[in-house]
């Protein structure tokens, strides 16, 4: 007998250009479930404008990201992949589920404490719903599994609260979603303040490696990244900047970290960054090959963004219709 496979949904805003922090620490992990789980990748556009978007940067960036989707290995044909904005669905159930989350538990929120403070000018109510707009995603495809990094846990503690309290009064309604800890997922820190995390809302672009960047970029800011001045390549969390380069060396290449500590002994930072350097490259080069065959055939992308929404329209009506029905909306005449 086969057993159903379990649903897996995870999402990414297109608010910047993507960095190695999103390719190792999710894109490349969901390429390595796409067998064993009927998976959802959604490109979350509507998350995106809770904080505030140029309109023709945001269309461009969602494209990007819909290509390094594919570009990085995602298979269209094994997995749903979409634009959360093409499925009206997601926007219907936030609504409904907006009715049964309290003002205190979003106020809880800690990514909405932090984007309060570092988008003061535009506290608007979207960036406050945000984590209900979240549930939704989630809920709508009775999904049983979301990988997702440590900020968002809450998110999803939330989601879990949220589909409880729906399902204690109306009924087995939502699968109660459980987070997805693969195998550790590297953490890329910025490399000019290697104690935060690396990320593509980042306004120093020396900090980030974009996915797309060219080679000589990516070996400059590797040649520029932050280190101490013992020039001993050796793993501790003394040496912030030598543990993310080793960090980053071992993700992309698969060696172990007590190899690559070997390796480099007698290096240098000089030699050892350049490896790291040319190991990036040798890694991000074929992706950006692939995306760029993709920007050629626009009529693949059409087919795939067209089935990807109708797909994902298909699962989230039933589950839509069956909460409309249960909190009492009036049945449709058709
Ligand atoms: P933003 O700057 O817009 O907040 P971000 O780069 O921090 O974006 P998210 O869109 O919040 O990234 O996250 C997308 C996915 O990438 C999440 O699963 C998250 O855990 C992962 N991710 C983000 N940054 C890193 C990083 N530096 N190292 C490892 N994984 C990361
Ligand atoms: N909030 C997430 C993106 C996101 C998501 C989701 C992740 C939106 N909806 C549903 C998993 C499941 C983020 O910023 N990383």
């Amino acid at each position: 007998m086969t057993e159903e496979k379990k649903i897996i949904f995870s999402g990414m805003q297109p608010s910047g250009l993507i960095t190695l922090g999103n390719y190792l620490g999710a894109l490349n992990n969901w390429t390595k479930l796409q067998n064993d789980y009927h998976c959802l990748y959604c490109i979350v556009d509507m998350h995106a404008i809770t904080v505030r978007q140029d309109p023709i940067k945001l269309r461009k960036q969602a494209k990007e990201l819909l290509l390094q989707y594919l570009a990085v290995g995602l298979d269209p044909e094994k997995n749903i992949i979409y634009y959360q904005s093409h499925v009206p669905q997601h926007a219907e159930l936030a609504w409904i589920l907006n009715c049964y989350t309290y003002m205190g538990e979003l106020n809880r929120m800690t990514q909405f404490k932090e984007k309060s403070l570092s988008h003061a000018d535009n506290i608007n109510a979207g960036l406050f719903t945000y984590p209900v707009l979240m549930a939704a995603d989630i809920l709508l495809y009775q999904t049983d599994l979301v990988p997702v990094g440590e900020d968002q846990r809450q998110h999803l503690e939330l989601a879990r609260d949220i589909a409880n309290r729906f399902n204690g009064v109306y009924g087995e309604v939502f699968k109660i979603p459980e987070g997805y800890i693969g195998k550790v997922g590297a953490r890329v820190m910025a490399l000019q303040e290697p104690t935060k995390k690396m990320s593509k809302s980042d306004e120093n672009k020396n900090n980030t490696i974009a996915l797309l960047d060219e080679p000589n970029v990516i070996m400059n800011k590797i040649k520029r990244a932050m280190t101490d001045s013992d020039n001993e390549v050796r793993y501790s969390d003394e040496k912030p900047g030598i543990k993310n380069l080793l960090n980053i060396y071992c993700a992309v290449t698969g060696v172990s970290i007590e190899s690559a500590e070997k390796e480099f002994t007698h290096a240098g930072y000089g030699v050892f960054k350049k490896a790291v350097g040319e190991a990036v490259v040798a890694k991000l080069q074929p992706i950006q090959q692939k995306v760029k065959e993709l920007e050629k055939n626009q009529d693949y992308i059409d087919t795939v963004i067209k089935e990807g929404a109708e797909k994902a329209g298909k699962m989230a009506y039933k589950t839509l219709q069956k909460v409309q029905k249960k909190v009492g909306f009036p049945t449709r005449v058709r």
